[in-house]
């Protein structure tokens, strides 16, 4: 039986329109056509969708902060309040300035006036653009995955959510790397919730999920494990996803990065796949976050996964024999991304 699929339909509202690179505006990748083509994919294979369920604030103030959330609903219109759109003429919130710790002298920051002030205390980086439909999709992206998670707990072996933005890099309190809300750590904690913890979290995207290392770093409730580009090669997110960040306090050694060089191909990134899977031992439910972009012509990164790799890793981490919650994360080659990810859960179903 293929896996249920938890499909947000607002992601479409979603047009980042670009992203601001090394201060120049360039075509991005993190489109509407990703989550249509993926969903094309499922539903000539037979997949059940369903929507998802309804949430409110407090579903996601288990993993981020009040701010980071009021923030993301509000910024559009904060935007659209403000002088940006006519002078200079900027249609997307971007942040301008950044209160670096040192600038303050530990003390936190003051709230700005300005919203490209206050965009600069929430964003990581420049490249992660909000629109005018980016919190509704933001918003069902996070309420599928926690949808998901509720379905595992109520019985489902697995279930999969195809959401768009992806999270991996948004943390408690910042976003950034294409993503806002962290999905893959909201149904994480929602299983610990209902009783389904301790979790692990493997991360397959190509690129380190900085975010969700951040959320649990200090808890062994909630394991996480990523295999990704070195960031010492010169990848994104460039400051984390070293060997040696194996977690804090009661979260030591509940933390496991394992860089790649650029290059890798599927014989090294499977023996990866392995050590994740032996890290979740002992875990009573799993997460995956699924990005697809270790794909040998994936646009974002140097890894040379095959499709066949990827039914291999579905099928490896299937053995970990826990239920699961596979949640999108990136895979930008819109040619290949329906197989990628139908090829990973066939994979999944085949394993268990
Ligand atoms: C979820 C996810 O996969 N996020 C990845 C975002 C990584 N973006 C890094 C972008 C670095 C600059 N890209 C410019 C591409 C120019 N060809
Ligand atoms: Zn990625």
């Amino acid at each position: 039986m293929p896996l249920p699929v938890v499909f947000p339909d607002k992601h479409v509202l979603h047009v980042p329109d670009g992203e601001i690179w090394v201060g120049i505006r360039i075509v991005g990748t993190e489109l509407p056509s990703r989550g249509e083509v993926i969903a094309a994919a499922l539903r000539e294979g037979g997949y059940p969708f369903f929507s998802s369920e309804p949430i409110s604030v407090t579903d996601l103030t288990s993993v981020h902060t009040p701010g980071l959330v009021e923030f993301l609903r509000t910024a559009w219109d904060r935007w659209q309040a403000s002088s940006y759109p006519t002078e200079p003429g900027q249609d997307r919130v971007v942040p301008y300035a950044f209160p670096l710790t040192d600038m303050t002298s530990g003390r936190p920051p003051r709230r700005p006036v300005s919203v490209g002030a206050l965009t600069g205390m929430y964003a990581m980086d420049t490249m992660t653009l909000i629109g005018p439909g980016t919190w509704e999709a933001v918003e069902d992206a996070a309420a599928a995955a926690l949808t998901a998670a509720t379905m595992v707990a109520a019985g489902a072996e697995a279930v999969y959510a195809a959401v768009r933005p992806p999270g991996h890099h948004a943390g408690t309190s910042f976003y950034g790397g294409a993503c806002y809300l962290n999905n893959a750590a909201l149904a994480a904690k929602r299983l610990v919730e209902l009783d389904f913890g301790p979790v692990v979290v493997i991360d397959l995207d190509a690129h380190h999920g900085n975010g969700t290392q951040q959320i649990f770093y200090r808890t062994d409730t909630v394991r996480y494990g990523s295999l990704h580009i070195d960031p010492a090669a010169g990848y994104f997110p460039h400051w984390l996803g070293f060997a040696d960040e194996t977690g804090d306090g009661e979260g030591q050694s509940a933390n496991l990065n394992l860089p790649l060089d650029p290059g890798t191909a599927d014989e090294a990134w499977l023996a990866s796949v392995r050590r994740l899977v032996s890290f979740g031992d002992g875990a009573k439910s799993m997460v995956v976050s699924l990005g697809v972009d270790a794909w040998k012509h994936d646009p974002e990164s140097p890894l040379q996964v095959t499709v066949d790799g990827y039914a291999q890793a579905g099928a490896l981490v299937a053995q970990l024999g826990v239920p699961t919650v596979i949640v999108q994360e990136g895979g930008y080659d819109l040619s290949t991304l329906g197989e990628l990810v139908a090829g990973f859960l066939d994979g999944f179903e085949r394993g268990r």
